[in-house]
């Protein structure tokens, strides 16, 4: 591209950002199109040259798809798909005896009865809302990145040196997991999870339509091994939630205190509350005993009005929703949804309201007024905030320090600008901005509607996600993109935190049950067998692959044997992954380089069926295929 070029694109681009923001700089007398030095550099940064890399990645929600997404930032260009808690057509996700492993382990003995009855192994959909990485000491340190199941009550783990899913827990006695955060200090440590939806205690229709008798549960798992560690019984329902830069406290919104069954009890109190968490008791009580066992997890009693030192209640304006904690370490916003305010809240404040029974809202020490719907809050790590305004259509930037000043009577305006989005942001979030490494450059707004921003799709339209430049007080929108059902959170981490491998470790523990099996049958998986082991009606077949070939051209089963294939792919090249799809048996999987990947059927077609791999991989891709005969029952 010439120098001439490459200014057209960057004029194009910034022109289109000075279209966003149009409506806030008409008043001003600054609505044209001429750009500053500034605003050109900020477009060009976002808007990346082929080839080059992003400094950012994206990790991203996908909502009722039920997958993981990574972008690259500032491009926002989509670079994979993680596939989690939905069956993926692609990598064989929900098909694989590796994936059906990860996805059945942590189901309750109760759903696994229930699903079996259903013909199923597992839930084939999810609602993933909250994707968040580990911590260590205060930031991201690229281990993990732990996300929740709202549809069906899970929370999900995948590894960040393969990007794969690795563990799903279910998460026994509560309903409809939503909230989630990872424990910041020391490291993480707990994962917090609120549950939502209030049900009894023990659901197994004793209590029906008597809500008085309802709960909602707030659960700690451990990050390590993925099992819930305790679980907190509380009052009012769970929305979202976070936690201290100390390891001292947990918190969690509740837009629900009234405990309603529908829209009129639910939004009747004037004041909800938030939730706080002592973690320190909570373990004290776990020691001392104080709690009862409710499908194998210890459940302590967290309640209003029991008075014990595991909870407080905090009353906040009403049906408060998103909760963020600042990369100051100290301050807090809980973000009003239907009061046009966000509280601050002192963390340090916290330890004389379980101490002395202080007021519960002496650590509020800040209300500002913002505008209309409030949801969420992201930091710059200059002492400033972003605060997504639904109902307003609109990001506000504001000073925190100023707006606890003006909550003391100072006369300051905390308000430093608004900038337009479109439209009707729930989640935002900034570069690091959950750490304590914010770095203040870029915000994205996740606006739940598109309206008129893309070519027309029909009656469902998709999301729109827009960049921000927050690197000055005039916040700058300098793309849209485009995302399918339907991202509500997103974090975005600074590039050389994350450093996933190119091949697969030939120990990874993912295929252990398929190497104990080989080698219970006498065979290496990295050589395959030239002929199926037969056990009974049931075949295992062993199969490496190598561009552009299977070891195996053809195998031969009985109609109705249970079949498994093994295939070991041995390209230890960077991006040759392979595949195995069985036509008209409707199998596909994925197989990476120097994975194994396993899939059990039964071949009850009898015939010839062509299997090929389906993973573009090689000149001779086309060729590289085999056949699965199928004797007929009784030949
Ligand atoms: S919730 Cu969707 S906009 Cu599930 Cu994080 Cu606020
Ligand atoms: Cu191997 Cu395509």
């Amino acid at each position: 591209m010439s120098e001439h070029d490459k200014k057209l694109t960057v004029t194009r681009r910034g022109m289109l950002g000075a279209t966003a923001t149009g409506a806030v700089l008409a008043g001003t007398g600054l609505g044209s199109t001429l750009m500053t030095a500034k605003e050109a550099s900020a477009a060009a940064n976002a808007n990346l040259q082929p080839g080059e890399l992003d400094e950012y990645y994206g990790f991203w929600s996908s909502g009722q798809t039920g997958e993981l997404r990574i972008l690259g930032f500032p491009s926002m260009r989509e670079l994979m798909r993680v596939p989690v808690f939905n069956r993926c057509s692609a990598t064989g996700w929900g098909q694989t005896n590796e994936s059906l492993k990860i996805m059945t382990d942590g189901l309750l003995p109760e759903t696994k009865e229930f699903l079996a009855k259903r013909g199923m192994k597992t839930y084939d959909n999810g609602d993933l809302h909250h994707p968040h990485m580990s911590f260590t000491d205060g930031t991201y340190d690229g281990r993990y990145l732990f996300m929740n199941d709202k549809a069906n009550t899970r929370v999900a783990r995948v590894r960040c040196d393969v990007m794969k899913c690795d563990k799903i827990t279910e998460i026994p006695n509560a309903k409809a997991i939503h909230g989630l955060r990872p424990q910041k200090f020391p490291r993480t440590g707990y994962v917090f999870a609120n549950g939502e939806d209030e049900t009894p205690l023990v659901n197994d229709g004793s209590v029906l339509d008597d809500p008085s008798q309802y709960v909602n549960i707030f659960t700690a798992l451990d990050g390590d091994t993925m099992e819930v560690a305790w679980q907190v019984i509380v009052s009012g329902n769970l929305d979202n939630t976070d936690c201290d830069y100390q390891g001292k406290y947990a918190y969690s919104t509740s837009y629900n205190s009234e405990m309603g069954m529908n829209l009129a009890e639910m939004t009747e109190n004037e004041l909800d509350h938030v939730v706080v968490f002592n973690l320190a008791e909570i373990e004290a009580g776990i020691e001392a005993g104080d709690y009862q066992e409710l499908k194998g997890v210890k459940v302590l009693d967290g309640r209003k009005g029991q008075n014990k030192k595991y909870t407080r209640y905090i009353p906040i304006p009403n049906s408060p929703h998103g909760i963020n904690t600042a990369p100051d370490g100290k301050h807090v916003c809980i973000n009003g949804k239907l009061s046009p305010t966000v509280s601050i809240m002192d963390v340090t404040k916290l330890d004389a309201l379980f101490e002395s029974d202080a007021d519960p809202r002496s650590c509020i020490v800040g209300e500002p007024q913002l505008g209309l719907g409030p949801l969420h809050t992201a930091y710059d790590g200059q002492g400033n905030a972003f605060t997504t305004l639904f109902l307003d259509s609109q990001i506000v930037k504001w000073n925190l320090d100023k707006a606890i000043e003006a909550y003391g009577g100072a006369d300051v305006d905390p308000i430093i600008s608004k900038v337009d989005v479109h439209y009707q942001p729930g989640h935002n979030s900034t570069t690091m901005g959950e750490t304590k490494e914010a770095d203040g450059k870029w915000l994205i707004s996740m606006n739940k509607f598109s309206k008129d921003r893309f070519l027309n799709t029909g009656p469902l339209k998709p999301e729109n996600e827009q960049l921000i430049d927050i690197s000055s007080n005039e916040m700058k929108v300098v793309h849209d993109g485009p995302t399918f059902a339907e991202p509500h959170d997103s974090i975005m981490v600074r590039a050389d935190i994350v450093n996933p491998v190119n091949v697969w470790d030939r120990n990874d523990v993912t295929w252990e049950d398929a190497r104990k099996q080989a080698e219970a049958d006498g065979i290496d998986l990295e050589e395959g067998a030239e002929e199926p082991i037969r056990d009974g009606n049931k075949v295992r077949v062993y199969m490496t692959s190598q561009a552009p070939t299977f070891s195996l051209e053809k195998f031969t089963v009985k109609q109705g044997d249970e079949v498994t294939v093994y295939i070991t792919n041995l390209d230890d090249v960077d991006d040759v992954t392979h595949g195995f799809c069985l036509g008209n048996y409707g199998i596909a999987m994925e197989v990476a380089p120097l994975a194994t990947a396993s899939v059990t059927f039964t071949a009850d077609r009898p015939g010839v069926h062509w299997f090929y791999c389906q993973w573009f991989c090689h000149a001779l891709h086309m060729e590289m295929r085999g056949r699965m005969l199928v004797e007929p029952q009784g030949a």
